[in-house]
């Protein structure tokens, strides 16, 4: 892996040698992609070479091709871990929306926050290709089947926790999903692009918010270095599992739905973000961090990962708190999903009516 690979999580987020289509595919809605699914009756064997050798020249598989199971199930699994991801990531942030510390400082929030609804909502229409609703997605993250991101499950305790998650969790976002845009996948990868262009500006607001806690009064800075210590590795940790005990990575790499491994991204990140601490003159808690010049990289300390695993199975900090306000959203949204649907039926029929009257 060369430096020049690498996607950026700093100040410019390079897009350029992607597909810039920013359209979110949504072909193959209506049948949910089910008529996919059948085995179909030519030589598996054959296809399967077609599909392999399609990914290996680095043309997009489509929602209408045919693709295999484990990879269909893979990116199921992955966009909707994504898109729960999304729409849990709005709470830590919404907390603080009624609480900004100035008009333009809530705005911003409001649209960041809003900005990640509009993933989730992307991301929900990417896996919708696949042959799976969204209904059946969003019953499985309410019920507490589905996975979701590790980093949601934190609290923000401060205004300078606003700060440390776009500097560092969009910053940790963007490393990971600048590669997925040139996924193999195409309406995730297209999906992305925009996503990606969003996560930058989230990037860079955080980064904002920082520098101006750090330059700020000594008890500002204080907050600021708090943010960072109880923010640092959770963010790390938002990575995945090591190489060593990643289940997926190899067969995703395969596939070319990740392009990276988990231990790859999550170095980059540490190359990238510990100078911005330095610049920030606030200090990383890892007291393992340091360059190294032999390998041009930082080395860091050792990762808690019983802490991860812990989050990761339902006991973070804010598990419970998560999911019990996604449900209770759920319920007070009802009326508006049957106002919306009833909306459209009449629409429908009007539709019908005035065809059968032409
Ligand atoms: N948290 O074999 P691997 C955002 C699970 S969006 C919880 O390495 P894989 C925007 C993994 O699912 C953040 N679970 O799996 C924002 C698997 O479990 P399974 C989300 C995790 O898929 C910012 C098992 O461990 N981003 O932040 C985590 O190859 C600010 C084994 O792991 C994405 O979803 C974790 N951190 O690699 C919003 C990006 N890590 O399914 C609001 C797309 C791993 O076998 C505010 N996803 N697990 O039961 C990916 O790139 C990959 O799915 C990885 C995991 C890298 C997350």
């Amino acid at each position: 892996m060369t430096h020049s690979e690498l996607p950026y999580a700093n100040s410019c987020v390079r897009l350029g040698h992607y597909d810039p289509e920013l359209a979110v595919y949504t072909q193959g809605l209506d049948s949910l992609g089910k008529d996919c699914l059948q085995t179909p009756s030519a030589d598996t064997a054959a296809l399967t070479a077609r599909f392999d050798a399609k990914v290996e020249r680095d043309e997009k598989i489509e929602p209408k091709e045919w693709m295999p199971d484990a990879y269909r199930r893979t990116l199921v699994r992955q966009i909707s871990q994504h898109a729960h991801s999304e729409i849990v990531g709005m709470l830590p942030e919404g907390n603080w929306i009624t609480r900004a510390p100035t008009l333009r400082r809530k705005a911003v929030l409001i649209a960041k926050v809003q900005d990640e609804g509009g993933h989730g909502m992307y991301l929900y229409s990417a896996a919708e290709t696949l042959g799976v609703s969204r209904d059946e997605l969003v019953a499985q993250l309410l019920a507490g089947t589905a996975k979701y991101s590790s980093i949601f499950n934190y609290p923000t305790l401060t205004w300078a926790d606003i700060g440390a998650i776009g500097w560092l969790v969009d910053g940790a976002a963007i490393m990971n999903q600048i590669p997925i845009c040139r996924c193999s996948y195409g309406p995730y990868a297209r999906a992305m692009v925009r996503i990606c262009r969003e996560e930058s500006f989230h990037q860079r607001q955080g980064f904002e918010i920082m520098m101006t806690l750090a330059r700020g009064t000594p008890a500002q800075r204080a907050m600021a270095q708090d943010a960072l210590n109880r923010w640092w590795w959770p963010s790390v940790m938002m990575f995945g599992p090591s190489d060593a005990e990643s289940q997926h990575t190899a067969q995703s790499m395969r596939w070319k739905i990740k392009r990276f491994t988990n231990d790859e991204l999550r170095q980059h990140f540490i190359d990238v973000t510990a100078p911005q601490a330095d610049f920030l003159k606030l200090t990383v808690p890892d007291p393992e961090l340091r360059w190294d010049e032999a390998t041009q990289h930082y080395r860091c300390g050792e990762i808690d990962w019983s802490e991860f695993h812990r989050v990761v199975k339902g006991h973070g900090p804010c598990n419970r708190e998560r999911l019990q306000a996604r449900r209770s959203a759920h319920e007070q949204g009802r009326w508006v999903r049957e106002a919306a649907s009833a909306y459209a039926e009449k629409t429908r029929a009007r539709a019908r009516r005035l065809e059968e009257s032409a």
